[in-house]
């Protein structure tokens, strides 16, 4: 037969388009669109739903060794298992740099961890805490040339936190190489003079986690990596944005034509504050930095989905089992705020939830939707056009979505190993039916259907988006 695999009858959607047509799939590509376009092995039918792009997670923590000892509930296994369960076909996770070791240890490390473990595609950022000389002359431009073409840095955190000096080094780094530079964006002396303040007036419970990562520390942070970014003239990718006082900072160097690019996530949509003040020790399940904030700075992060200050939808799913990890057994449900791990899961979640929220409640186009979850962070990080779109020659990475099937998160129902979810009960409309990853299905009904090993290894091209505007300035 002409194709391994043929989807007739589905409206295939695109981040620019929308149209009626069959998808022809040989050796994981798609190689035809069109109609009546020859026989093959199988054929699925998508009357009556959407053949949007897979998605890419293209911010998640998997198996990622934690400074203080904390130990992540997924690896790729269970992690890619539950992303392809929630339409998600390739993930980026972070092989992170211990202050002292070697990048390249770090990377290798990494390819240890998730070798013959993935169910989906996977590609690495990683994250550069230490940029000795070796790093930065030897290490990152080799690294960059081999496909890991991005990397986060910290403004906070001891054991991973820049200064601006060194943030100035990166940069400067990422500039010549071609690297797309992702910017965790707190201010650290903030964070940690107020909650020696807080924890002076014996204000240690989870809530105040959210007023010692103030949102005033983080749009300061912004506010100095976008400056930072704007006198190396290199573009820079702030991520995990919770609201209106970091969106304000980018749009204002967008505004002034500034290649800044931003990041959100479902807990600055879903959760807010009071959230982390619930009864007994819950609230430990919604520590995550930055914070999420209010309902205003929600409303804040659907304008700027809608208006094109963000990029990338991401899920910052970091794994940590709430009886063990989270601290309730480790250290009591006295535990303080600063020693419950930052980060919550999401990665089943991320597509459910903009999909019903965002695009079935009629707040972002489901162009828009395309864009943000797969086709920009395809673009960003270097990776399109194999990943993130439909189009001859791509990937066969697919996702196929009834619009309209009801469904309510249980934590019972997510393929994570964290013991909980932060959307526990809230009902969704619409959901991926089937996903295919590079023509293979991967997951069902919300069943996962693909083995550990078969998700493949993606260097990633140094991004067209991460060059520099070009501008002389003589050095
Ligand atoms: N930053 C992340 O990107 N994820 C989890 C916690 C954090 O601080
Ligand atoms: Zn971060
Ligand atoms: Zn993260
Ligand atoms: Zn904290």
């Amino acid at each position: 037969p002409r194709f391994d695999t043929l989807i007739t009858n589905g409206l295939i959607t695109t981040a620019v388009d929308a149209y009626y047509a069959d998808i022809g799939i040989k050796n994981g590509r798609i190689t035809a669109l069109g109609h009546e376009l020859g026989d093959a092995a199988a054929e699925i039918d998508a009357e009556g739903l959407r053949v949007l792009p897979g998605g890419i997670d293209a911010h998640c923590h998997l198996d990622q060794p934690m400074g203080d000892g904390a130990v992540m509930a997924d690896g790729f296994y269970s992690g890619t298992r539950s992303a392809a369960a929630g339409g998600t076909t390739t993930v980026m996770p972070f092989a992170a740099q211990k202050k002292g070791q070697s990048l390249r240890a770090a990377v290798d490390d990494y390819h240890r961890r998730s070798d013959g473990q993935a169910c989906v595609d996977y590609a690495f950022h990683m994250i550069v805490t230490d940029p000795t000389e070796t790093v930065l002359k030897d290490e990152l431009p080799a690294l960059i040339e081999e496909g890991y073409s991005s990397f986060k840095i910290y403004m906070t955190y001891d054991d991973l936190k820049l200064n601006d000096r060194e943030i100035l080094n990166v940069l400067a780094l990422a500039r010549r190489e071609g690297a797309m530079v992702m910017v965790h964006a707190e201010n650290a002396d903030c964070i940690a003079y107020l909650s020696e303040l807080l924890t002076e007036c014996g204000n240690t419970g989870p809530y105040y986690h959210g007023v010692a990562h103030s949102s005033i520390g983080e749009r300061e942070a912004s506010h100095r990596a976008i400056s930072l970014a704007e006198l190396i003239d290199v573009p820079v990718l702030i991520v995990h944005v919770s609201g209106a006082d970091t969106i304000e900072q980018i749009r204002w160097a967008q505004s002034r034509g500034l290649r800044v690019y931003g990041e959100t996530c479902p807990q600055y949509l879903m959760l807010t504050a009071e959230d982390l003040d619930r009864d007994g020790f819950e609230g430990a399940k919604y520590v995550c930095s930055p914070p999420p904030r209010d309902p205003a700075a929600q409303e804040a992060v659907w304008e700027g989905l809608e208006s094109g200050v963000f990029q990338v939808f991401s899920s910052d799913h970091a794994p940590f089992r709430f009886e063990d990890t989270k601290g309730k057994k480790l250290r009591g449900e006295n535990a303080h705020f600063e020693h419950i791990p930052n980060g919550i899961p999401g990665l089943e979640t991320r597509l459910p939830i903009l999909f019903s929220e965002g695009v079935v409640k009629e707040r972002i186009d489901i162009t828009r939707f395309v864009a943000l979850t797969a086709t920009n962070p395809a673009k960003i990080y270097g990776l399109y056009p194999r990943k993130g779109t439909i189009a001859i020659g791509s990937d066969a990475d697919l996702t196929l979505w009834d619009t309209s099937a009801k469904n309510t998160i249980r934590n019972a129902d997510l393929h994570h190993d964290v013991d909980y979810t932060p959307y526990e009960g809230i009902e969704l409309t619409g959901r991926p039916v089937l996903t295919l990853c590079r023509g293979r299905v991967v997951s069902r009904d919300g069943q996962p259907e693909s083995d550990a090993g078969y998700g493949e290894f993606l260097a990633c091209a140094k991004p067209q988006p991460a060059r520099p505007r070009g501008n002389a300035k003589g050095f």
